[in-house]
């Protein structure tokens, strides 16, 4: 079994073939150095978890410890590949440095506990919060990367148990525009295409989305129709020259935070040039003359003016767009953290919509996800909805959760919208949030302008809890911190971005008295002592399979319908498609095959809002406009971003991703290849504007912005001039630099507290920066890997 070296070749060997061909098998290996292939004692079912894409592998055990992992040749995701995270990401299970006891805070100092009295300190706590404030002083913040088990199971905590409205997912930064996005435009949120849509596809636009670096794989599945006959062309819109961009038939570079714009540039086109499916709009959508009387305003030339292209580019693109007969788009973040981010996100929507390109093979709108469970955190009600895509502001989906969940209608608050991770943290700056739960993110990395973030963490009056497998940056605020198990120690399910389901089976134990999350929610439960109306404790369910069986009663009749799942038919295939039903017992490829939405108003998710202020649509107002529940055509104008370049901060500053690393890196840091192929944060470059900071590459230099100060060491080119580039993976766990001094290397103390309108999604990628040369750098610089430069096709 050869073993996959993922760090010099990240895609692989290509496995070329042409449209509408099965996209080959190819499977990738990756065992612990000393293990043979003999030695391994078992081979455990799971998916990936370090991206969205849902990389079906079996984990590979041996003496009673993750030994390695192989892709599964008959997953309808990969076909057996394997991404570098996936193929090196769990060596962090070992780590020597894991969680394996409860911490609490004593004389200002974390110290070892059992789980009673951990978990009796946040009881406790929690019954003098709800006993002197109600449940508005609770909150929780939740993540991306837990089991639909587990975000079901704390949906019905907090909603259900304690009545709080501040529940929200780490997915309010990553795909909470997505969601906002197919709220807008289809009623509903869900997936309307399928990655197999690569396999027929035309034309491909990947609007602000790295994928050959955030998705791996499905950039192997590009990247093999491009090396086979009769390949697709390539749009791709990002400032940076990514791996996408250089083998794209046409690249456009706007200046960060035009996206939406350049959409409308693109849409005044379409619509001048005749290319709108006339039968289609008619039949499907609503909307469609406010559209154009929006994009009238938006000829070429201006748009061209406002994102720094040519004319010519916005035409090019629109005419691939426009006279492509299977077109599949893709969008993140490039879109989803930048500037009107839902509004611009909408517009690939309409694209599709005016063309008449959903349902069909090889035509759609992926308006990806991230991390690999945020479908789930979305669908299981652990964010800004209820579950089941469920609309908060319809009295009967709330009526109806309630008698799901047998507690007391009033329990459920639905006076407004759920609280909003940013919301939330106002509220416990002012004081008014005094509990705050942290499961499964590191928010003192990932959210943006850290001095206030630590501000706030840190303060007295906040009651903080971190349910962690590592002592993050963010547990060194906590009050308690908890232990967690990780991927491969306990069993879930968990949906990819193309509506997938996997089962992730327990392969080893935790180790030392670290515990599933799942576990600890029904724990704290049961301590709290909720009862339903029968007098019963809730939730109702006690481990994993029986709440899988509770989310799928759940999930019945909605959109995202599991009701036709099981454990067992999940240990058969790898992997299905919701909805699945019993007539549709193989899952759903693409939704909106005939024309038909979630979108009537009694069914859909939301009412939607304003594209530009984000004020909520009333239901009246929604049933007046989408009586039929049809696709809807929303418009918007373009805004200046509230921060440009000036004088004193010239540079717009963007950030991102690196192929290497996930997140804060508390998994990647701890995996010696991927930590080794990146190990300290660079900032990007363009000759230019090195040449006018005398820089050199390998310098160090100063980014600034009003927020603060990074250092990194520089590499030149790869961005359009006027731009900087920082990955946001390094915060300070593995370095003896405490944060928010001089040599900070986090991205996020440089980014402002500013969010879309629509989604609330706080807006990563727009800020004014300056830039300094600090010196020379006495080690030699990291350069990119070499085929991250080079083409890989031909
Ligand atoms: N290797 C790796 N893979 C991952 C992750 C990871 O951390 N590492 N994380 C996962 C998660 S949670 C997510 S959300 C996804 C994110 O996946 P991506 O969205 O692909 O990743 P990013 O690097 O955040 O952003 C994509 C691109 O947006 C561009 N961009 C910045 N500003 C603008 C703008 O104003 N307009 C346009 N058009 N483009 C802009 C950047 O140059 C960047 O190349 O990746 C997932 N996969
Ligand atoms: N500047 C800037 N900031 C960004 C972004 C950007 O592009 N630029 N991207 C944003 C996006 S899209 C995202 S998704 C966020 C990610 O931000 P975070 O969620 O803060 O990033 P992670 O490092 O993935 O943190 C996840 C934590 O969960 C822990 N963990 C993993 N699995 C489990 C588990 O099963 N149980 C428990 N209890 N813990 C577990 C990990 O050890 C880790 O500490 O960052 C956002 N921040
Ligand atoms: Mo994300």
């Amino acid at each position: 079994m050869a073993q996959r070296d993922g760090i010099t070749e990240p895609w692989g060997t290509r496995t070329p073939y042409g449209p509408g061909d099965p996209w080959p098998v190819r499977v990738d290996t990756r065992l612990a150095d000393g293990v043979r292939p003999e030695d391994v004692d078992r081979w455990v079912r799971s998916a990936a978890v370090l991206h969205s894409n849902g990389d079906g592998l079996d984990i590979a055990v041996a003496g009673g410890r993750i030994a390695g992992v192989r892709g599964r040749a008959d997953d309808r995701v990969n076909r057996g590949r394997l991404d570098p995270k996936d193929l090196f990401g769990w060596q962090a299970n070992s780590a020597a440095d894991r969680l394996t006891t409860p911490l609490v805070r004593k004389h200002g100092e974390l110290v070892e506990a059992s789980w009673d009295e951990a978990m009796d300190l946040i009881v406790r706590r929690s019954g003098e919060l709800l006993d002197e404030q109600g449940p508005g002083a609770l909150g929780f913040y939740t993540s991306g990367q837990l089991f639909a088990e587990e975000y079901y199971t704390l949906a019905a905590i907090a909603r259900g148990g304690l009545g709080t409205n501040h529940l929200d997912g780490n997915t309010r930064l990553c795909t909470a525009t997505a969601a906002a996005a197919l709220k807008e435009s289809f009623g509903c949120d869900g997936q309307p295409a399928s990655y197999a849509d690569v396999d027929h596809a035309d034309v491909i636009a990947l609007f602000g989305h790295n994928v050959a670096e955030t998705q791996a794989v499905l950039w192997s599945r590009m990247l093999d129709r491009l090396a086979g006959p009769n390949p697709p062309a390539l749009l791709c819109v990002d400032p940076r020259d990514t791996p996408v961009a250089r083998l794209s038939t046409l690249h456009l570079a706007p200046l960060p935070g035009t996206n939406l714009a350049l959409m409308n540039g693109i849409l005044h086109e379409v619509v001048e040039n005749g290319w709108v499916d006339r039968e289609y709009v008619e039949r499907s959508t609503v909307g469609y003359d406010d559209l154009v009387a929006t994009v009238a305003d938006y000829p070429p030339e201006r748009a061209a003016e406002i994102c720094g292209l040519e004319a010519r580019e916005i035409r090019e693109a629109a005419r691939l767009l426009g006279t492509a007969s299977r077109l599949l788009c893709t969008v993140l973040q490039g879109f989803y953290q930048s500037h009107q981010a839902s509004a611009a996100a909408v517009q690939v929507n309409n694209l599709v919509l005016l063309r008449g390109m959903l349902g069909k093979p090889g035509a759609g709108v992926l308006q990806m996800n991230g991390q690999p469970t945020a479908e789930n955190t979305r669908e299981c009600g652990a964010d800004g909805d209820l579950t089941g895509f469920r609309n908060w502001a319809n009295d009967s989906h709330v009526e109806e959760l309630a008698s799901l969940w047998n507690v007391d209608v009033g329990t459920i608050p639905h006076f407004g919208p759920p609280t909003h991770l940013m919301q939330m943290l106002r509220y416990a700056e002012t004081g008014t949030l005094q509990f705050l739960w942290v499961s499964a993110t590191n928010p003192a990395v990932s959210l943006p302008e850290l001095s206030r973030i630590r501000s706030i963490l840190d303060s007295t009056g906040l009651f903080l809890v971190v349910q962690d497998a590592f002592r993050t940056e963010t547990a060194e605020f906590a009050d308690v911190v908890l232990p967690a198990a990780l991927w491969g120690e306990k069993t879930g399910t968990f949906t990819n971005a193309d509506r997938t389901v996997h089962l992730s089976e327990k392969a080893v134990d935790p180790p030392g008295r670290a515990r599933p999350d799942l576990d600890i929610f029904l724990d704290y439960a049961r301590r709290m002592d909720f009862r339903d109306r029968d007098g019963e404790p809730f939730p109702q369910w006690h481990d994993a399979e029986t709440a899988f069986e509770a989310w799928r009663r759940a999930s019945a009749g909605r959109p995202c319908d599991y009701s036709g799942l099981s454990y067992a038919k999940l240990r058969e295939v790898s992997g299905v498609q919701w909805p699945c039903t019993s007539d549709r017992p193989d899952g759903t490829e693409r939704l909106y095959v005939d024309g038909k939405f979630f979108a009537q108003p009694d069914y859909c998710e939301s009412y939607g809002r304003d594209l530009v202020t984000g004020a909520p649509m009333e239901p009246d107002e929604y049933r007046a406009m989408n009586p039929a529940g049809k696709a809807m055509l929303k418009a918007a104008g373009y805004l200046p971003p509230h921060e440009t370049p000036d004088r004193d901060h010239p540079f717009f500053l963007i950030n991102g991703r690196t192929i290497h690393h996930f997140h804060t890196r508390t998994k990647t840091g701890r995996a010696p290849e991927l930590q080794a192929a990146a190990p300290e944060v660079w900032l990007e470059v363009s000759e230019r504007d090195a040449a006018a900071a005398g820089l050199a590459p390998g310098d160090l230099a100063e980014v600034s912005t009003p927020r603060g100060n990074v250092r990194a060491r520089v590499r030149i080119g790869g961005i359009r001039d006027g731009v900087l580039f920082l990955p946001f993976h390094y915060g300070y766990w593995d370095v003896d630099h405490p944060a928010g001094k001089d040599g900070d290397r986090a991205a996020n103390e440089l980014t402002f507290t500013d969010w879309d309108p629509v989604s609330k999604q706080p807006l990563f990628k727009t800020a004014a920066a300056a830039l300094r040369r600090i010196g020379p750098v006495s080690a030699p610089a990291v350069e990119r890997v070499p085929s991250l430069v080079e083409e890989d096709v031909r």
